[in-house]
């Protein structure tokens, strides 16, 4: 079977049993009518600069996913939260239509191509030629074809009061749901974005793509509205051009500020804790940073590498499982998760392996999980 193959047979579903494989998150049968959260897959990696494989995330960790446990030790009746898989079909003009996720599928293989070749020939060390500057005009415009599409998706989700999570694809796929969270605010309301990252990803463009992965957070704080805070967490290595706008931004003594990025960098996290300051202290620190509202967007290479080998551009250091969980569930308690996303769970390029996919649908169940009960 094709991982993203659908199946329309809803097998008799057992929490306490293995999944049966059927394409959706969790081996969960559902009805999205059911589901306060529904997880959409983006595959999209175009703009990857170190290593690909990015865009099979989504469907190695709906395959990883059917093994996961749904029983959570701290949260009532865990298991019997309703997961959804988005089903949003793309009508191609000519009465075919193609789900959601294969339609980006075809979308990345285009863009990437064209992406790759500008990559290459840039870190060649060489000019590019008319053509390929004409191709990454095209790249950034597939990119914005790409937000607004991950933006309709989610606003429709919105309209049905459900939660939307995106399943990346790189860190990139993360700008249209959070444009759509913060679109979907009650009135005067603001939101805040907590990032777990390695990366910054902050530079005003990357290797010529306005959209990069490198860069999505740029374009959050700058392209969107109703965004007042930026909190950065596990953030290890980053530019001059990335620091400086932190520096600009932070060093704000509240909130009411217009806006405020707060970067709670792995070596900080650190010290504080040689020093002898517990996470607990640290995670409540995170937390006074954010607003009543916040959009979660997990970058997987914010975990430790060996949690995850294969992402594209892996970094030592890092959260462990256990701190970046704690941290959730904290926000979780004190705070409204209005959206998520999961992005760059890269697997093994022989496919051998599950282990980045087995962590990343670990995490994604937690955030569905604590998203849904931090409504209040
Ligand atoms: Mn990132």
């Amino acid at each position: 079977m094709k991982n993203n193959d659908r199946q329309e047979s809803k097998v008799e579903f057992d929490v306490n049993n293995v999944g049966v494989p059927n394409g959706r998150y969790f081996g969960m049968p559902f009805d999205n009518k059911e589901c306060p959260v529904v997880l959409i897959s983006v595959p999209w990696d175009t703009t990857v600069s170190y290593s690909e494989g990015a865009a099979q995330g989504p469907d190695a960790i709906i395959n990883a996913s059917i093994q996961v446990d749904l029983y959570d030790e701290k949260i009532q009746d865990s298991d019997k939260l309703k997961i959804g898989t988005d089903e949003t079909k793309i009508d191609l003009g000519d009465g075919e239509k193609l789900l959601a996720d294969d339609y980006i599928k075809l979308m990345n293989i285009a863009s990437r191509e064209k992406a790759k070749k500008i990559i290459d020939k840039l870190s060649d060390g060489k000019k590019l030629t008319a053509s390929l500057i004409k191709m990454q005009k095209e790249v950034n415009e597939s990119s914005e074809g790409l937000n607004y599409l991950v933006e309709q998706i989610c606003n429709s989700y919105y309209k049905l009061k459900k939660i939307p999570g995106v399943v990346g694809g790189e860190h990139s796929v993360a700008f249209g749901a959070i444009k759509a969270a913060a679109a979907n605010l009650k009135r005067g309301e603001k939101l805040g974005i907590l990032q777990f990252d390695a990366h910054a990803d902050l530079r005003e463009s990357y290797e010529g793509f306005e959209y990069s992965h490198a860069s999505v957070m740029y374009n959050v704080v700058n392209k969107i509205n109703n965004i007042c805070s930026l909190t950065q967490v596990g953030i290890r290595d980053f530019c001059v051009e990335e620091h400086n706008i932190i520096k600009k931004y932070s060093n704000k003594k509240s909130l009411s500020e217009k806006f405020q990025i707060s970067s709670f960098t792995d070596s900080l996290i650190s010290e504080r804790e040689f020093k002898g300051e517990n996470w607990d202290t640290i995670c409540k620190d995170i937390i006074k940073s954010l607003p009543k509202n916040v959009y979660i967007s997990f970058d997987i290479d914010g975990l430790e590498p060996s949690l995850c080998p294969n992402t594209g551009t892996p970094v030592p250091g890092g959260l462990s499982f256990a701190k970046a969980l704690y941290l959730l569930r904290k926000v979780a308690e004190n705070r409204n998760i209005v959206g998520f996303d999961l992005n760059e769970v890269a697997p093994a390029k022989d496919g051998a392996d599950e282990w980045d996919a087995n962590v990343g649908a670990r995490l994604l169940h937690k955030m569905a999980l604590l998203s849904v009960v931090s409504q209040k």
